[in-house]
């Protein structure tokens, strides 16, 4: 007799009415001893206060289940904050007065935790999102960008600030504008302008909507988090995460907008119903500005235009969490644009700065003005008439900080160009060098 058969009036009705299977059957395949068997065969002769245990013991298995996946979560961000997810530490030195640097050491298995943080895919703001109090180590930047980072800006320049307030109106007014643009296109390679048509409402919603797409849940951003350039929405931390010395403290989503459009329903909710509006008005502006170089560059006004200079756009949608150590990491590192010409939407934090006659200046946000800068193509077609001017965003403690970098393009003449400058990452080298004969 089987060892069960004291209990075979109860398993056979359970075992017929829960598995639709003959009892004899379910008899064979628990000839093994089992602790399921039994307390299933207890519940059938011990009623209700057998359930009542077996459900206790559930639930404190799914408590420790819980529990385990918390403290593992918990355990990533701290090994990562602390470092013990590298083989050595970092060791901070105070080399001067005020100044600190970071000693790299030799043994220091980079790619394993920049591989571990990626697969997250929760980028800096998950980090900060999750309570670190100190920058992890794949964002420590190299001693000497630590070290630049803390001369303060010169105060003796400011970039240009160009009101376009009557452009198209008065002739006077438009050969002024015209060689101001030169000026600054020469000289700097940015400015800022006001006035430009874009309402100040509509520049205060397209924050507004960057700010709501990294509060959304986790989970729905982690969708679009990818690192196949090929998408047309990219969201990710760092796009030469896995190539550069350090990361810089940033995520972003990035929008292939023109000429081909996601549908709608490809782009992430807080965009929907105001990516095409954005778009529109800037492509307008970016026709505009294309017209006004053209001019400068003494060429007929729609000659960049003709020349698709305008045609494609993608919007680059920056966010710069609050870092808690800013002196030892950096928002973007210094670099060029690889575009013709790029519109920057900032926030009220600042940090973007740029290189001029050797020191770095703010580029103060101003609420109402949009930031032009001439990109690598732009100096490339002028013979260097125009310059792509290095630029870089320090980390603040004070944050979140948004921005929007509107890029305009003509892919199919760029795809060598571009795929060295994917490769070579934000190493503080124009990628125009590559170019050059
Ligand atoms: O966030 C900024 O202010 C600048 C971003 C930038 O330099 C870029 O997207 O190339």
């Amino acid at each position: 007799m089987s060892r069960y058969g004291k209990h075979n009036t109860a398993l056979q009705t359970i075992g017929m009415s829960f598995y639709n299977m003959p009892y004899e059957s379910l008899l064979v395949s628990k000839k093994q001893d089992s602790i399921f068997v039994d307390i299933f065969l207890s519940i059938c002769t011990h009623g209700s206060s057998s359930l009542f245990l077996l459900l206790s013991l559930f639930s404190s298995l799914y408590l420790v289940l819980i529990l385990y996946l918390t403290f593992t979560k918990s355990f990533f961000f701290f090994s990562l904050q602390r470092g013990y997810l590298q083989k050595q530490k970092t060791k901070m030195v105070a080399v001067d007065a005020g100044e600190v640097q970071t000693q790299f050491e030799l043994k220091y298995d980079r790619a394993s935790e920049i591989k571990a943080f990626d697969e997250m895919k929760t980028g800096v703001k998950g980090l900060v999102d999750s309570g670190i109090s100190e920058v992890p180590r794949i964002f420590h930047q190299p001693p000497d960008i630590v070290g630049e980072s803390y001369v303060p800006s010169a105060t003796q320049f400011s970039i240009p600030v160009i009101d376009l307030q009557g452009v198209k109106e008065d002739p006077s007014t438009h050969t002024e504008i015209v060689k101001q643009v030169l000026n600054a296109s020469q000289e700097w390679g940015f400015f800022q302008i006001i006035n430009h048509g874009i309402p100040l409402s509509v520049l205060e919603e397209m924050k507004v909507r960057v700010r709501r797409f990294y509060e959304l849940d986790n989970e729905l951003k982690k969708q679009f988090y990818t690192r196949d350039t090929s998408k047309k929405v990219v969201y990710n931390c760092n796009f030469d995460l896995h190539t550069a010395p350090a990361a810089n403290w940033r995520d972003t989503v990035y929008f292939d907008i023109a000429p081909d459009p996601p549908k709608p329903e490809e782009l992430p909710e807080p965009f929907r119903d105001m990516m095409v509006e954005y778009t529109d008005r800037m492509m307008n502006l970016g026709r505009l500005l294309f017209e006004l170089i053209s001019e400068a560059l003494g060429l007929n006004p729609d000659h960049l235009v003709k020349i698709d200079c305008a045609k494609g756009l993608g919007h680059l949608c920056h966010y710069y969490p609050a870092c808690p150590q800013p002196e030892l990491t950096i928002g973007t590192s210094k670099h060029t644009d690889s575009c013709f010409l790029t519109v920057l939407l900032q926030d009220h934090i600042g940090g973007l700065q740029v290189l001029y006659e050797n020191q770095w200046i703010d580029v103060p946000p101003v609420p109402e003005a949009l930031v032009v800068n001439i990109g690598d193509l732009l100096q490339l077609i002028s013979n260097d008439r125009l310059v792509s001017v290095e630029h870089r965003v320090l980390a603040n403690s004070i944050g979140p900080r948004v921005s929007v970098a509107s890029f305009f393009i003509r892919e199919t003449t760029v795809v060598e160009y571009m795929s060295h400058f994917q490769q070579k990452g934000l190493d503080g080298k124009s990628a125009l060098l590559h170019f050059k004969i």
